[in-house]
């Protein structure tokens, strides 16, 4: 699937060409990303979400952001806006147009600099020492790889290397090895069983983690393989969430199942799998409200719609699957713990892995969790979700050729 004609990286990191500077963290973003911005999707997409304008929050739910400032504008909404402030960069760049690997590599290309960067400056030519293993494993740490990852890749070299010279580019092969290692087993597809009619899944997650969007570039990839896609507007906190799905749907060719901003999201989940059902669709794909983990009273809502989905078909949801924000930094490890033991996370979905240098916490969360990452976001437009590939990411965050 991947396209890895030699001399990719030469392009992307050859280092003799200017970056397109990247936004100032500090910097938020004048306009908010829109799909104008994206060659491959025509038409203007609905409202940007809640999240993505944090400084003016649409009037919504009370029961989807709570009221006040406090905790429901913690770090990682803050990191969204710089992220994404640096995002068109990495999704807009025209040009010809990229195999999926070369994607990647760009996506990742703000974590596996930052990385690149903070390793050559610990590894000047001078012999391994005991320091410079701590000041690694610090740099490991800090790109969110993880403790664990952290010190199996300076346990190698402390076994390997000590007392011996070692560069920069050593010390990128045996990242690039160690988190091959860690992500191998994590990569999975997620198999739609065909004897499900319909196969049932659920989309869940935090605000603005890009559940509608990989709902839409999801029917995009099922329609295309000749399966019939319904959709269910589980959002039903927002006229515009509702919307939004309503806009993938025709895009993609898949029926909405809808009600009106304010009605029951586990009724509405109990219609869409009795009609899903009774028109025989291969796949139902359910959006839902996004949710803070810690709001008590929304995870008892998400275990309602799976008790009301159960009553149809007491196997589904087929899948669960939780959407992460790549730019959301160590939360994510919250995320999917609490998701997992509410809502019985079957695999995961990282989103936003372009532009973000924050790609590392990818392997904090598949070591910890094992569970299956299906796809990676790496873009906004229909085409940017992809299968999981390990050893691809692998190279791309090391910065490896
Ligand atoms: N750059 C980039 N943007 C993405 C990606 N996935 C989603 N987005 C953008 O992130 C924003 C939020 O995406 P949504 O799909 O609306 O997120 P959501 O989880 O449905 O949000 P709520 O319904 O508000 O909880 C939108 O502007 C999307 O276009 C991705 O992989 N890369
Ligand atoms: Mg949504």
């Amino acid at each position: 699937m991947s396209e890895k004609k030699p001399g990719f990286f030469q392009r992307l990191f050859g280092g003799n060409q200017p970056e397109p500077a990247p936004a100032p963290e500090d910097t938020v973003p004048e306009t908010p990303v829109t799909p104008d911005a994206i060659p491959d999707v025509p038409e203007p997409e609905p409202e940007p979400p809640a999240l993505t304008e944090p400084a003016e929050p649409p009037p919504a739910p009370a029961h989807d952001l709570p009221p006040g400032p406090p905790e429901t504008t913690p770090d990682y909404i803050e990191d969204v806006e710089d992220d994404l402030a640096a995002a068109p960069q990495a999704v807009a760049e025209p040009e010809q147009p990229k195999g999926w690997f070369a994607r990647l590599a760009s996506g990742l290309k703000r974590s596996s600099d930052n990385l690149t960067n903070s390793i050559t400056s610990v590894f000047t030519k001078r012999k391994l020492d005991a320091a410079m293993l701590d000041e690694l494993e610090d740099v490991l740490i800090q790109a969110d790889l993880g403790i664990d990852t952290a010190m199996a890749i300076t346990e190698t070299l402390r076994r390997d290397r000590f007392d011996k010279d070692v560069s920069g580019e050593d010390v990128r092969a045996v990242l690039a090895t160690e988190v091959e290692k860690v992500l191998g087993p994590a990569a999975q597809p997620l198999l739609i069983d065909s004897t499900k009619k319909p196969f049932i899944i659920l989309m869940i997650g935090v605000n603005g983690s890009g559940k509608t969007t990989t709902i839409g570039k999801l029917a995009q990839k099922f329609a295309a393989e000749g399966k019939s896609v319904m959709l269910a507007a589980g959002d039903t906190f927002r006229a515009a969430a509702i919307e939004q799905l309503q806009v993938w749907g025709e895009r993609t060719g898949a029926p909405v199942i809808a009600k009106p901003a304010g009605a029951d999201a586990s009724g509405l989940a109990f219609d869409a799998v009795t009609q899903a059902r009774a028109d025989a669709r291969d796949v139902l794909i359910i959006d839902t409200a996004g949710r803070l983990q810690n709001r008590d009273e929304l995870m008892n809502e998400l275990e309602k719609i799976i008790r009301v989905i159960k009553k149809v078909d007491p196997e589904a949801p087929h899948a669960t699957l939780l959407t992460l924000d790549a730019t959301t930094g160590q939360n994510a490890l919250k995320q999917v713990e609490i998701f997992g033991q509410r809502a019985g996370v079957t695999g995961l979905v990282m989103t936003k892995l372009d532009g973000t240098a924050r790609g590392g916490i990818l392997v904090a969360i598949a070591r910890k969790f094992g569970l299956p990452v299906h796809f990676i976001g790496v873009g906004e437009g229909v085409g940017d979700l992809e299968p999981f590939e390990a050893a691809d990411f692998a190279k791309a965050i090391a910065g490896r050729e």
